[in-house]
């Protein structure tokens, strides 16, 4: 049987990049001009799509990929995938739940304590020969204070379940109150007020976009910093700039941001922010599992099999 064509959208880590090369002819998508070659030469042939987090598959897309009836992505975030798109045109769509959550979870808690702690000006007070800066600098408590989680998901829950053991209360905002010991706020706002790190954790997409605005950063006032593990554009960048650059926040730890990778000078040039380039997921067990799962769901599906870890 030949093998069965596939439109890679985003650069893949090379083990995966392997395999897929091995079962799959694959065709590239990366950059524009490369998709349109792709499509072009080879439109009607593709019969599956592999991107990541980050990847966009519009209808418009999709009308060009007649054949194409599995999008499977390396991350679980699938908020560049036009779900309903797929849905109407029989496309099945595959992500990677589960594996992650671990990962994602202790990036958050690394920022709560970068923050809070304000560990990366210590370490550059250490490496630039000022010791005496390091220790007499002094930061803030981590331990005890009030974690407001938005999105009490898979990965929240992870975040809450390592906070508690820093004998953190924890509070939840999300669409609906669930069976769980910790504090629910149906109202965004009022969680703000109420904790000390707002912890962003919830899905990316047209229903999250811009979640965070001026109006929650001031709630969350001048004792509170803003961690966002989720996707970039939940919060609204610019308000998050003009409260730090106003004292109105106390700081930020980010792993995301809204047009990645470009980090705002504005960002770049803070102390009382942590930034790290969308690391989440990002080591060698837990991208292992990723690709294995895109890995196992493509062959699922090219073997008529139910798939491991379907959304639509
Ligand atoms: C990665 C992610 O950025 O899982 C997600 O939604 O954002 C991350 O794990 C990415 O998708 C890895 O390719």
């Amino acid at each position: 049987m030949e093998k069965p064509h596939l439109l890679i959208l985003a650069p893949l880590a090379e083990f995966l990049m392997l395999e897929l090369t091995n079962h799959y002819h694959c065709h590239f998508g990366r950059t524009a001009d490369e998709l349109e070659e792709a499509l072009t030469n080879a439109g009607d042939q593709i019969s599956g799509v592999v991107g990541n987090g980050g990847s966009v598959v519009t209808d418009a897309l999709l009308a060009r990929l007649p054949a194409a009836k599995i999008v499977a992505i390396n991350g679980v975030g699938y908020d560049g995938v036009d779900v309903r798109a797929c849905a109407e045109r029989g496309v099945r769509v595959t992500n990677t739940p589960d594996v992650l959550t671990d990962d994602v979870a202790d990036i958050a808690v690394a920022l709560v304590l970068m923050t809070s702690r304000q560990l990366i000006i210590a370490n550059r007070d250490l490496h630039s020969g000022n010791w005496a800066a390091g220790t007499n600098r002094l930061t803030h408590k981590a331990s005890g204070k009030r974690a407001g989680i938005v999105g009490l998901g898979r990965i929240g829950k992870a975040i809450a379940r390592r906070l508690a053991a820093f004998d953190m209360q924890i509070g939840y905002f999300g669409r609906h109150r669930q069976d769980v010991e910790h504090r629910y706020f149906d109202d965004l706002t009022e969680l703000a007020v109420w904790c000390d790190f707002l912890i962003v954790a919830c899905p990316g997409g047209p229903q999250t976009f811009h979640l965070i605005t001026s109006e929650v950063l001031a709630a969350l006032g001048t004792t509170g910093t803003l961690i966002n593990v989720a996707r970039g554009p939940v919060v609204d960048e610019q308000a998050l700039i003009v409260a730090l650059e106003t004292g109105g926040i106390r700081g930020a730890g980010l792993d995301v941001f809204e047009n990645e990778p470009h980090v705002p000078e504005a960002l770049l040039k803070r102390s009382d922010v942590a930034l790290l380039p969308h690391v989440g997921s990002a080591t060698s067990e837990t991208r292992g599992a990723m690709a294995q799962l895109v890995l196992d769901n493509l062959e699922a599906h090219f073997q008529n099999r139910p798939l491991l870890t379907a959304v639509v």
